[in-house]
């Protein structure tokens, strides 16, 4: 039975007792709830509890915790007092770039989602309270030229997941990351949770799945997993093989006089971007709710890809027209051309909304990209003087 208590809360130099539903130390997880504060450096944390935070300090596995969400995330828990556990599969090479400065403070699992008996070995060690399910092939293009890859990865390794947490601790709370690429060919707009879906790509077929799998496991056996629908999302660790960071690489690479052209794909294409830092946030708060649920994350604003390679070269002085270069191989068999997110529903029940605009976002990957480049231009430099 789950029992939930009252508890305190430090307004200013008091603390105040507080009830009500939702609120409290929820005894079946042994987790917090969202409005404990045990990020906070006391060794109580400041609920009805009153463990000794060594005790209550949550524990989180983290899924393709090397991509760019992963990153955010675990920076994010970290600083909500989470130890943090990351799962990784062997590669012959080293890709940490995006965790290295973490990397004395997460854990590092070996195990991959084509591998059921790695995931339920990865269970069993961390012990996670929460399992962020990040890992994918998130790129939609490759999901045309490997469709069964894709499928293994980013559909049926959701199942096996899921099947993992049955086994080994059916308390564990369960985040699927969904994507507006589910909404395809959109129906109506703004996108919300109760839009039909209509996948474009082998990808939005697979995401579509782990969607329906993640619900199927809430009602089946009721799992406390939550599919978060996310819109896009970008920052300055974003792979370069998609649009915005392959424009403010371009962007950069073009204004240090290293490249002459940048070639695009469709320009008419709209997307609903937002900063991942503010995204991962959101799938946090999903799992700190009383009830697991299903959110549409986005900032409701769409652009085109014109409109960002237009802020993009502005933003250093360029005018995009001049740099262009249209490539029909970066055109798509079958293209979602408009995506509008509606996240009311987010912003009513978790409390979240986006704090980075379409154009800061676009500003700060340039600048990023810009420092990077030159960086390892002085890098070369003095390397090669040596
Ligand atoms: P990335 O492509 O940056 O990261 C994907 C991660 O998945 C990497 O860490 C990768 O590991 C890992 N991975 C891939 N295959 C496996 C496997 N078989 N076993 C274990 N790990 C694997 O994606 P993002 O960070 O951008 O996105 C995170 C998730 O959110 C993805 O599921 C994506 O589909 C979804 N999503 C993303 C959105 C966005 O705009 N960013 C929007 C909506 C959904 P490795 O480093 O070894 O390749
Ligand atoms: P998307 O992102 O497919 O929406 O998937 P991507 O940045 O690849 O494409 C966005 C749109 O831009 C158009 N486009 C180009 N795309 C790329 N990659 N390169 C180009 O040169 C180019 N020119 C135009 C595309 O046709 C498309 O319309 C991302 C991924 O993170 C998914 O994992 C995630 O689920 C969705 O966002 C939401």
């Amino acid at each position: 039975m789950v029992r939930r208590f009252s508890y305190l809360f430090r307004e200013g130099a008091s603390t105040v007792a507080i009830g009500g539903a939702g609120a409290g130390w929820d005894a079946g997880t042994g987790a917090h709830s969202s409005e404990c504060v045990p990020e906070v450096p006391s060794t109580l944390c400041y609920t009805a509890c009153l463990l000794p935070m060594s005790r209550t300090q949550r524990k989180a596995l983290i899924t393709g915790i090397t991509g760019q969400d992963g990153s955010y995330l675990a920076e994010f828990l970290l600083q909500k007092n989470y130890r943090v556990y990351g799962l990784i599969r062997r590669s012959s090479t080293i890709n940490f770039e995006r965790i290295s400065h973490l990397q004395d403070q997460i854990e590092l699992i070996p195990g991959d989602l084509l591998d059921p008996s790695s995931l339920i070995s990865a269970l069993r060690k961390t012990e996670p309270d929460e399992v962020y399910n990040l890992a994918a092939q998130s790129f939609v293009p490759t999901s045309w030229s490997q469709p069964v890859l894709t499928g293994e990865f980013t559909a049926l390794g959701v199942t096996r997941l899921l099947e993992a947490i049955r086994v080994v601790n059916p308390r564990i709370r369960f985040y699927q990351a969904s994507s507006s690429e589910m909404f395809g060919m959109v129906e109506e707009s703004p996108q919300n949770e109760s839009t039909r879906f209509y996948p474009r790509s082998p990808y939005g077929v697979a995401k579509l799945y782990g969607h329906w799998i993640t619900v199927n496991a809430r009602e089946s056996y009721d799992l406390f997993a939550c599919s978060g629908i996310l819109f896009n999302h970008e920052s300055p660790r974003r792979g370069v093989e998609f649009v915005t960071r392959r424009v403010s690489h371009g962007v950069a690479r073009i204004k240090l006089g290293l490249q002459e052209k940048l070639k695009i794909g469709n320009l008419d294409a709209e997307r609903d971007w937002g900063f991942a830092g503010d995204y991962v946030e959101a799938m946090w708060r999903m799992l700190q709710q009383e009830n697991p649920d299903d959110f549409v994350v986005a900032t409701g604003e769409t652009h085109t890809v014109r409109r960002l390679l237009e802020v993009a070269f502005g933003h250093v002085g360029l005018d995009y027209r001049k740099f262009i270069e249209s490539d029909p191989a970066l055109f798509r068999p079958a293209e979602v051309h408009h995506l509008r997110g509606d996240y009311s529903k987010a912003r009513q029940t978790l409390g979240w909304k986006p704090t980075v605009s379409f154009e800061k976002l676009v500003e700060m990957m340039v600048d990023s990209d810009l420092s990077l480049l030159e960086r390892s231009r002085s890098s070369v430099a003095v390397f090669g003087a040596g």
